[in-house]
């Protein structure tokens, strides 16, 4: 049995929107109860308290919901932040989070088409060239004051974005071997081999209603 006063945290764990919500409250150390959904099948518990139907949605003891994955984050890391994910080496919070904000409203769009061509017809040709500008805009950044986005420790721009890098990576790999982005390959190599990310990443059993959730982070 979870104890009633942690916060519930609804998640699918392929989904790159709850993958940064984890990211950050495995580097926070908030404690929550973690219920992995299906998408298919969604919990009538979790649209209850988030009707529009994505994941990740956190469920505060008070009842308060947070439905966007950017707003867990943060409400994780304004608790407790160990890591300084909120304030970076080079750059300012604001602009780490108008890089997200490129990254939401102008790459994952990208990726979508990118991902599946058959749904985006008149799009698809030119997805994977404009998802790359973004990718070389991270490469320069890199570049810039690496080998992080925003200096030479992570912060929050970097969890946030780096679930949609490895989705944009993983539909060709070998293409996305063979482009001029060595600092952005490394990026991602650390990321998806750190134990933060591996602990982000473990694998529950769908939830069901009247079961404990799992004890998030993990250990
Ligand atoms: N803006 C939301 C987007 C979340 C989102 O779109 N999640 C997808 C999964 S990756 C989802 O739940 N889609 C609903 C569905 O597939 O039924 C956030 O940042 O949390």
């Amino acid at each position: 049995m979870q104890d009633p006063r942690l916060p519930v945290l609804y998640s699918f764990r392929r989904c790159p929107y709850a993958m940064r919500a984890r990211l950050a409250l495995a580097a926070s150390g908030e404690r929550c109860e973690l219920r992995e959904v299906v998408l298919k099948n969604k919990p009538p518990e979790m649209l209850a308290a988030s009707p529009k139907g994505t994941v990740p949605v956190l469920v505060l003891a008070d009842a308060t919901v947070l439905e966007q994955s950017l707003d867990i984050m943060l409400w994780a890391l304004r608790r407790h932040d160990p890591l300084c994910w909120l304030a970076p080496v080079a750059g300012t919070l604001d602009e780490m989070l108008a890089l997200v904000a490129a990254c939401d409203n102008g790459f994952k769009p990208q990726l979508d088409r990118y991902k599946y061509p058959g749904r985006f017809p008149d799009a698809s040709a030119s997805a994977r060239e404009l998802g790359a500008q973004f990718l070389l805009q991270l490469e320069a950044r890199l570049a810039g004051s690496g080998p992080q986005l925003f200096g030479a420790r992570a912060a929050l721009a970097d969890a946030a974005v780096m679930p949609f890098v490895r989705q944009f990576a993983m539909v060709d790999a070998a293409w996305f071997e063979s482009q001029p982005w060595p600092l952005l390959r490394a990026w991602l190599a650390g990321w998806t081999a750190s134990p933060l990310f591996e602990r982000a990443m473990r694998k529950y059993a769908p939830w069901a209603a009247g079961e404990a959730g799992a004890a998030y982070p993990p250990a």
